[in-house]
Parts: C-alpha cells; structure tokens; sequence
C-alpha cells in the first residue's frame, strides 16, 4: 500500500494570490495571512505573486493566467462575498466558486479556493483574523500541500490529454 500526504514546505516553491479588491478591508487581511503562511513554511518573498482584481468574478481569468504560466507551483484566490450586500450575492460566489475549479482542473496545478461567502461582515471579519483564525493562512497550507502532493503522485499517462 502506498499513502500520499502533502506537507507544508514551501522551500523553492513559487506561488501567486489573486485576490478581490471587493470587501478590501476583508481580503486585504486574507491576502496577509496568505503571505504570513507561505513565509511561515519557507516560501521565498521574492517568490510570491500578488495581483488585485476588481471583484471575486474577475478571480478565475486572472487566476488562470498564472495557472497556465510556469510561472508558478500553486495559485491562492482570495474574496469576500457577503450575502447582506447584494442581491447578486449567489451569482458572484458560484460563479467565483465554478470558475476557480475549473481552472485547477485544467491547468494540473492547486488553486486554491478561499472566496468567503458570509451573511454578514461580522462572519467574514471572524474569518479574516478574528475569532474564527485567518482563512488566508489556511488557504497558503492548503496550496502547498496541494504543491507537494500533486508533485509525489503518479504522473499523468501523455495521452491522456
Ligand atoms: N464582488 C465581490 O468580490 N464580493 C461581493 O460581495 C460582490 N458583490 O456584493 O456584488 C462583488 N461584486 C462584484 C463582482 O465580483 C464583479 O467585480 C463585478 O460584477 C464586475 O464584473
């Protein structure tokens, strides 16, 4: 039997945040502890890609791009979308939600998914380094567990593809 388990080393790795300026006071606190937790297991800050997009909806394209790079071993989207603020809160999550997966499927790389989707702004500001830890954190394992798992499988058939 063989066991596959990630870890949390980021020692030569390269990773890139795509986060949403929407609800800024929340994701600029995400996208800090993105960058506290891939710091916090050896990643490089001159390896570390930072861009702003106007809202979660513009995450996936922008993400894709890095994805598709080289550039990069895992790609953080980071948003806020918070259900008393719009009526199109639904649309953008799922949107933002889909558009995410899809891309790691397609590019054969982590995207890691941390778009908050909260009623209010006291459930996404718990999640942003309050009470509930700081989901940008999380979300910086999270990819380089992914980085590391992703590299020790077995690798894809040429064909398959
Ligand atoms: N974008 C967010 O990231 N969070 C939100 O809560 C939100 N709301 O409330 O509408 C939001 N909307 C903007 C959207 O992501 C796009 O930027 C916009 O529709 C332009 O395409």
């Amino acid at each position: 039997m063989r066991t596959f388990v990630g870890v949390h080393d980021g020692s030569g790795k390269r990773a890139a945040i795509v986060a949403a300026r929407f609800n800024e006071a929340i994701t600029s606190k995400l996208v800090e502890g993105a960058v506290q937790g891939l710091r916090a297991h050896g990643v490089d800050d001159g390896a570390i890609d930072v861009a702003w997009v106007p809202g979660a909806f513009e995450i996936p394209l922008v993400a894709e791009r890095f994805a598709r790079s080289g550039r990069v071993d895992a790609v953080i989207c980071l948003g806020a979308v918070i259900r008393g603020e719009t009526a199109h809160f639904e649309l953008v999550a799922n949107e933002a939600a889909r558009g995410i997966a899809e891309v790691a499927r397609d590019a054969g790389i982590p995207v890691i998914f941390e778009v908050l989707a909260t009623d209010d702004l006291a459930q996404a500001e718990a999640r942003a380094g309050g009470s509930h830890g700081n989901k940008g954190y999380e979300a910086a394992e999270a990819a380089l567990e992914m980085a590391w798992l992703l590299e020790s499988l077995p690798a894809e058939a040429a064909a398959s593809r």
